[in-house]
């Protein structure tokens, strides 16, 4: 049995369904704290800071594999660090121990927030100093060195990929730096404009949903003797500025973008603007499918067709 904490957010409302997809239905529990509304399929409910219902739910369910996505984002971590280190660490931490008892496989991402100020802002290699100046980003960086821990001193097979900002049209996503890239979609097709939150020349790297859910997979299903990292693999996609995209968007519909900076800013200039990711093609054969054009015709299109 396959369990997935935090699946009612942006990437598990996606995975769990690709899940599903791949070992059918009856295979896949769903986790989170919040209620699951109209989720299709085995659910249950699960804070991930409470060690001993984390692990009956495991007992209970003959749990072998866990997608670990419970987590608290960079914008909601500034503003509440206490809960953000809460949640990351100690809830990670249970989750290992849980996988050290009951002999686990585990997927616990990661994010291009791990990287701190100090490292080349372009091209962004996979071995570099870690030092993150958010609460996330040091979050982050503690929960690959307590992957990387498990995997060394017992034995437990811990994957996980340093996702840049994830870009979909069935989630709309809250409390993270890089959602302004989702929000202008929803908000292009929904009201025709869109007040940005960084500025016009904020550049991050991005990814489509679609082409993050086939690298988790095609990760989970590489040999372990292929792989040189395990917890921290680089990923990239694409890279924009925040007026590029708004341009992108325009030249499919009529769409106004306005820029009013706030806190928020602020963590984007600490993050990288490009990320190295040949260790992951080497070693899985990564390759990105979508590029911002290709990316911008599925989410207006799809947003489009959901709003009808
Ligand atoms: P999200 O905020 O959309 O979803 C997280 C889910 O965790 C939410 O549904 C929330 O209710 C749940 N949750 C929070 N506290 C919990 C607790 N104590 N117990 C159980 N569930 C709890 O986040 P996401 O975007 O789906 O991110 C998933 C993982 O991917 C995180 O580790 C995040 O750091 C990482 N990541 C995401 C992105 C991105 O752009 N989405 C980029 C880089 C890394
Ligand atoms: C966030 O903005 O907090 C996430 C991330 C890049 O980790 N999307």
């Amino acid at each position: 049995m396959i369990l997935v904490t935090g699946a009612l957010g942006q990437i598990g409302t996606e995975l769990v369904l690709a899940l599903q997809e791949k070992y059918g239905k009856d295979k896949i529990i769903a986790s989170d704290l919040k209620e699951p509304g109209n989720y299709n399929g085995e659910f249950v409910k699960c804070d991930v800071t409470d060690l001993n219902s984390y692990d009956k739910i495991n007992d209970e369910n003959g749990i072998k594999i866990v997608y670990h996505l419970a987590a608290i984002l960079s914008a909601t971590g500034e503003k509440n660090p206490e809960l953000c280190r809460k949640v990351n660490v100690n809830g990670l931490e249970n989750v290992l121990k849980v996988a050290k008892k009951c002999n686990q496989r585990l997927f616990c991402p990661s994010s291009i927030a791990v990287f701190g100020p100090d490292v080349p802002r372009e091209n962004t290699p996979q071995n570099v100093e870690l030092n993150p100046e958010t609460v996330y980003g040091i979050t982050k960086v503690k929960g690959e060195e307590l992957c990387d821990l498990y995997f060394n001193e017992h034995n437990i097979d811990v994957r996980g990929i340093r996702y840049p900002g994830l870009i979909s049209w069935k989630h709309r996503p809250t409390g993270g730096t890089t959602d302004y890239a989702v929000e202008m979609y929803f908000d292009a097709i929904e009201n025709g404009k869109y007040e940005c939150f960084v500025s016009e020349d904020t550049r991050l790297p991005m990814m489509f949903m679609d082409d993050a859910i086939r690298a988790t997979l095609e990760l989970m299903d590489a040999p372990l003797d292929s792989l040189n990292y395990h917890s921290n693999y680089n990923l990239s996609s694409m890279s924009f500025s925040a007026k590029e995209l708004a341009d992108e968007i325009s030249s499919h519909i009529d769409f106004e973008c306005t820029y009013q900076p706030d806190y928020r800013q602020d963590i984007a200039n600490t993050w990288p603007i490009s990320i190295n990711d040949e260790d992951a093609r080497n070693d899985w054969k990564w390759e990105p499918k979508f590029d911002i054009s290709k990316m911008t015709e599925e989410m207006i299109t799809n947003l489009r067709r959901l709003n009808e």
